[in-house]
């Protein structure tokens, strides 16, 4: 019987013209090609996923949050009070997002906050600061007439930033817009409430001459030691700019009074302003104000013309 020997493949003998070593490379660059295209089209899918943020108990950022930022900004700056025409919005909102994006937003701080103050510093003309407490579509309609007063909402941050909510998380430059920390379910220092006190205690302490406060008659305390007047701005109201603090207890139309100039709250308030040497006035029903709680209730016994 024929000895067909086999003779064994050897190094380097070619099959199909092609060397043996050139096959090895042909083989490994395949194996590359194949795992690099898996790659892709993995990452591809992970990046049209969107991010999975940490799940928080409030309701998500505003949707179109940074749009709506920069849309009220140019509206502010170029509309609202054209002194402000030369502020740069673009980085205003990037300097407002750098505050709060890549940290978890329950450890966001008033530090983180300070850059953003700084670039949009703005001084309000003496005796035309108003602050509110739970009297905020009055305080702002008041402003409204009054062009020349100013509630936070007046300036440019709380213009910008007024009923919006935003967050961020530790591990995403993005924005979160799936859900924001719950005052009491989460933190009640997160992005949205720290900016508030920080923009609050800037506001007050760039208050002079006499400021103002509308107050809600119709609620027990009208003045609150919790509330973000009672707990922010009257502590940083500064006695050396600041000489009188005048009190405007609004009573709503159609509802019977449950505080006055004359009530506990408002003795208070008194109180705190003597110990820091502030002047304090109250009135209540405020006329120039009560006109505007009468235009939408005309018929009301408390707008005869003997008001
Ligand atoms: C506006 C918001 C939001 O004097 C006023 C303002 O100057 C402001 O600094 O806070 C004071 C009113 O706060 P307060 O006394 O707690 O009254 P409130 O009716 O309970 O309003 C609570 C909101 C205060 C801060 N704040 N202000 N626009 O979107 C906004 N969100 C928060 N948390």
């Amino acid at each position: 019987m024929a000895n067909h020997r086999f003779s064994p493949v050897s190094e380097g003998k070619s099959c199909c013209g092609i060397s043996r070593r050139a096959q090895i490379c042909l083989c490994v660059f395949l194996c590359l090609l194949v795992g690099v295209i898996i790659a892709v089209v993995a990452g591809v899918r992970l990046w049209h996923q969107p991010l999975k943020h940490r799940e928080w108990n409030g309701t998500g950022s505003t949707a179109h949050f940074q749009d709506i930022f920069l849309g009220r900004c140019y509206i502010y700056t170029q509309l609202v009070q054209p002194e402000f025409r030369d502020r740069d919005c673009k980085k205003i909102e990037e300097t407002f997002r750098n505050a709060f994006i890549f940290k978890d937003p329950c450890e966001v701080t008033e530090e983180d906050y300070h850059p953003l103050m700084e670039l949009t510093s703005q001084t309000v003309p003496c005796d035309k600061t108003v602050f509110w407490s739970r009297t905020k579509e009055l305080a702002h309609q008041y402003t409204w007439v009054r062009q020349e007063m100013f509630t936070l909402e007046n300036t440019l941050l709380g213009y910008v930033a007024d009923g919006l909510t935003w967050c961020g998380d530790s591990g995403s430059s993005e924005i979160n817009y799936q859900s924001c920390p719950d005052w009491r379910k989460d933190c009640k220092n997160n992005s949205v409430s720290v900016f508030w006190k920080v923009l609050s205690k800037t506001f007050a302490e760039n208050a002079c001459g006499m400021v103002q406060v509308v107050l809600n008659g119709s609620l027990s305390n009208a003045f609150s030691k919790d509330s973000t007047f009672g707990s922010v701005e009257v502590h940083n109201l500064h006695p050396e700019k600041v000489h009188t603090l005048q009190a405007w207890v609004m009573h709503d139309i159609g509802k019977s009074p449950s505080d006055s100039c004359s009530g506990s709250s408002i003795m208070d308030l008194k109180s705190i302003m003597s110990k820091r040497n502030i002047k304090f006035t109250c009135q209540d029903n405020y006329r120039p104000v009560k006109f505007l709680q009468c235009v939408r209730n005309p018929e009301d016994s408390s707008c005869s013309l003997r008001m």
